[in-house]
């Protein structure tokens, strides 16, 4: 009968441990998914934003918007400028000097400026291949809801997911785009924008903003000064498409083969494509058009000896390559 017991208790407090899910810790603890400023996973960080200001205090909007800092802020590494402040529901909209990819692992992370790991600010994240269109990381929050985060009150780390803000000021959040769910609108290899949106930490229903399990974050509320809300320092790229670009356009390069080449004229070239080809238009070095056909085939007419450009477009782009005719 103990034993029953015990292995009673002991069930319980599995399901128990499995129902309390822990999410990564602060920065500098083990399991931490933090990544410091000066990492070299970091290639890009912000170059434009724009920032949409929210209430000091959205219960009591006379008090004016926040207005610690400005979009130039958030340009460039953490720890370098200082931060925006976006208040209730503020909005930060960021763009980068190439779009961000989905390549493997977490692919940028947002920094805020949380000086101690505990007083934290958080803030729902959203991308868009357009502009246009955006999409959130679905968010987590297992803090509790039943009594309010004071003005100053301490956030576990553990409790919270996808949302930004959850390490100290130059660790920063990582996102993985491969967490966002797939949409027709979104090309999670082309992300131009990242929107940094203030969660309004009050549990009060009229202002409250609740994660993807419809939780409320209860986080710091009311913070009624200029500093209100999220404050944004930097968002640092982990996977950017410059890389992609390029390597998309040598992988075609080395994809299509023409054969032979050098060509005696008169002769049949061909063009052979792991892609699908659409049309090719073949120009003497002057720019003149020689031939133009919906084919992978080219019988080349009698011209004189010299360079020729074979322009080839395929399902996956244009490319030029240089023909010798003998
Ligand atoms: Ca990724
Ligand atoms: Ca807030
Ligand atoms: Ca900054």
């Amino acid at each position: 009968m103990k034993n029953l017991f015990l292995y009673i208790c002991f069930s319980l407090l599995i399901v128990n441990s499995i129902q309390a899910q822990i999410y990564a810790p602060q920065a500098g603890i083990p399991g931490s998914d933090a990544i410091y400023k000066d990492s070299l996973v970091f290639v890009n960080w912000v170059s434009e934003c724009k920032i949409i200001r929210g209430y000091q205090d959205i219960s009591n909007v006379g008090l004016g918007l926040a207005d610690v800092g400005d979009s130039s802020l958030v340009f460039g590494i953490a720890l370098s400028n200082g931060v925006v402040s976006l208040g209730d529901g503020g909005i930060a909209i960021c763009k980068f000097p190439f779009p961000i990819k989905d390549g493997i692992g977490n692919d940028f992370a947002v920094f805020e400026n949380s000086f101690d790991g505990l007083f934290l600010e958080l803030a729902f994240v959203e991308v868009s291949s357009d502009g246009e269109h955006f999409f959130r990381f679905p968010s987590h929050s297992l803090i509790d809801t039943n009594i309010q985060v004071g003005s100053f009150g301490y956030t576990d780390a553990t409790k919270i997911n996808n949302l930004a803000g959850k390490y100290q000021a130059g660790y920063g959040t990582p996102f993985d785009l491969n967490d966002v769910a797939n949409n027709a609108l979104l090309n999670k290899n082309n992300i131009t924008h990242v929107k940094v949106i203030d969660c309004v930490g009050s549990i009060n229903n009229s202002y409250a903003t609740r994660d993807s399990y419809n939780n409320k974050v209860n986080e710091p509320w009311p913070t009624p000064f200029g500093s209100s809300g999220f404050d944004l320092d930097a968002i640092g790229v982990i996977n950017q498409n410059t890389i992609i670009g390029v390597n998309e356009f040598e992988n075609l390069e080395n994809r299509i083969v023409l054969y032979p080449n050098p060509i005696n004229s008169n002769e049949t070239l061909h063009i052979y494509s792991a892609e699908k080809i659409k049309e090719y238009t073949l120009f003497n070095a002057s720019g003149n058009i020689i031939e133009n056909a919906k084919s992978s085939i080219l019988h080349l007419p009698a011209i004189n000896s010299g360079l020729y450009i074979l322009k080839i477009e395929t399902e996956k782009g244009t490319i030029h390559k240089k023909i010798i005719i003998q």
